[in-house]
């Protein structure tokens, strides 16, 4: 206690500062007790968890892909402040700062305990590090009694002291941290990865036919690069999951559980397929959708040798941070559907992003129903057991909607005038694209050229010439499915089952 006010800039200091270290603590302690969350992350996925699903939208709306950076800097800057007020809080006395953190640190417990791989070890060391720091940078800020009288070579000493205990602090509550994350990353995934590279069978990739894509005219690749392939998930860090350690246990409304380690999986014999996968985020002309050759074994196997029972309506997929997903059984059990547990992808173990070391891949249903990442448990159940965004609003069954997509010219581009390559893709995943038309300015349709037909698991790209004179024009495209089927031109958005509209690109051409 100090008969003189901690000055308010050195409060706040001690605030901010013994919060860093309860952070840096934490996530050493995470890393040494190989725990898969730190306190941190924990409360970050606590606080998804706990935003009602409309905010989430919103968020997803405003930062797109960003939305997890934007969601920890959020944290980092209200914990920022909290730490501020814990230090003003405690000019006077040690320790209503304190217990503000000590308040903080429960909050970081409970959020770290109830989620999977979370332990008690690490919010426990931020909690108690965070209160100790905290009591003993306030009795060094507050050791010189400044007032009337002090010497100027105590000031001096004073100002010192709390320099270089702040700046230890610092440095420590850095170290800490950067030790953690490595401990947190080097888990063991990329050993694990390259020994999974060896296992994989070499079987023949799958021949891409020439003239699927029509890059040149400005259309995505036919095969997306593992490291630019669209990633959504609710993981705020990349899990780490060991091939080793995986286990998947297929059970439920089945004659014969099953439990299988990689090996047991893999043994199973592995398939390749030509796959395009496509988010139910993904807004009209939007870019989250992307193709893969991938590798796996077909789940309707592991169904039939585990024997699914009598009114089964859906396998309910769980991954390792707790994500869940429904896949209508009817469609998993069709002979021809070629819906795969994953183990790699475009002939590489599968990317961490990307669910190392099993996902699930089901052609022409929208991923959240269907394409769970570090699968690890999968029961056979009825419909009424929901999962994870079908308890946010979003629809049980969702089939991929036949959509097309222009991206040459780009939107508000200056092309020059005469005739113009309109290119793009087209999807309807599992059914096929029988035909693109696209017109200008709401004029005649006119077909466009077909790339190569892959497979009907897979988008179809797409271009056309169009003569334009110079000014403002707006290009629209639409695609029919093998059914006969057109895209609907009615607009619809994203939630609760994907949305639908025609794409229209405005851009102008000069004379
Ligand atoms: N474990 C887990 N799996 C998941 C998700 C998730 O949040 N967690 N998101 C799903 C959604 S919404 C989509 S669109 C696909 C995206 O897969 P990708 O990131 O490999 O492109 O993964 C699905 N699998
Ligand atoms: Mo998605």
């Amino acid at each position: 206690m100090t008969s003189v006010p901690v000055p308010r800039l050195r409060a706040a200091v001690v605030g901010l500062l013994a919060t860093a270290a309860a952070l840096g603590a934490g996530q050493l302690a995470a890393g040494l007790a190989a725990a898969r969350t730190s306190p941190f992350v924990a409360v970050g996925n606590a606080a998804i968890d706990l935003t009602p699903g409309p905010v989430k939208e919103f968020a997803i709306a405003l930062f797109g892909t960003a939305d997890k950076t934007a969601l920890l800097t959020g944290m980092g800057i209200v914990i920022a402040a909290l730490a501020v007020a814990a230090g003003l809080l405690s000019r006077w006395h040690w320790w209503p700062g304190a217990a503000v953190i000590g308040v903080f640190g429960l909050v970081g417990v409970i959020a770290t305990v109830s989620r999977p791989g979370g332990g008690l070890v690490a919010p426990l060391t931020s909690l108690v590090v965070g209160v100790v720091v905290f009591r003993w940078l306030h009795h060094v800020a507050g050791m010189a009694a400044i007032g009337p009288g002090t010497s100027t070579v105590e000031v001096d000493a004073d100002r010192r002291r709390f320099l270089v205990t702040s700046t230890l602090v610092v440095l420590g509550a850095g170290a800490a941290g950067i030790a953690g994350g490595f401990l947190q990353r080097g888990a063991g995934v990329t050993a694990s990865q390259a020994a999974v590279a060896a296992r994989i069978p070499k079987v023949p990739p799958l021949p891409i036919p020439p003239g699927a894509d029509f890059v040149a005219s400005g259309t995505p690749t036919f095969l997306t690069a593992n490291r630019d392939f669209y990633r959504i998930d609710t993981a705020l860090v990349v899990p780490q999951l060991r091939a080793e350690d995986w286990r998947l246990r297929l059970h439920g409304m089945v004659r014969r559980e099953l439990v299988l380690t990689f090996d047991d999986l893999i043994q199973r014999g592995l398939q390749n397929r030509l796959i395009t996968l496509t988010c139910v985020s993904n807004e009209v002309g939007g870019d989250l959708i992307s193709t893969a050759e991938f590798v796996g074994v077909p789940v309707r196997d592991l169904l039939l040798e585990a024997g699914v029972l009598p009114g089964a309506q859906q396998l309910f997929t769980t991954s390792v941070d707790s994500y869940t997903a429904g896949t209508p059984l009817d469609v998993l059990l069709e002979p021809d559907r070629g819906a795969l547990l994953a183990v790699g992808m475009n002939g590489e173990p599968l990317p961490a992003e990307h669910g190392f070391p099993v996902r699930m891949v089901v052609p022409g249903l929208y991923g959240y129903v269907s394409a769970t990442k570090w699968l690890v448990d999968a029961e056979v159940t009825t419909f009424d057991r929901a999962p994870y965004w079908e308890q946010r609003g979003w629809a049980q069954q969702a089939p991929i909607k036949t959509e097309s997509r222009i991206d040459r010219p780009r939107a508000q581009a200056s092309v020059p005038a005469g005739p113009v390559t309109v290119a793009g893709i087209a999807w309807a995943q599992h059914t096929g694209i029988d035909r693109v038309e696209v017109r200008a300015d709401g004029g005649p349709w006119q077909p466009a050229e077909l790339a190569t037909d892959v497979s009907r698991d897979t988008w179809r790209m797409w271009r056309a010439t169009i003569d334009l004179p110079p000014g403002e024009h707006v290009v629209e495209c639409r695609a029919t499915d093998r059914t006969g089927q057109p895209q609907t031109p009615q607009r619809q958005p994203v939630v609760p089952d994907g949305a639908t509209g025609w794409h229209s690109v405005g851009f102008s051409c000069t004379g």
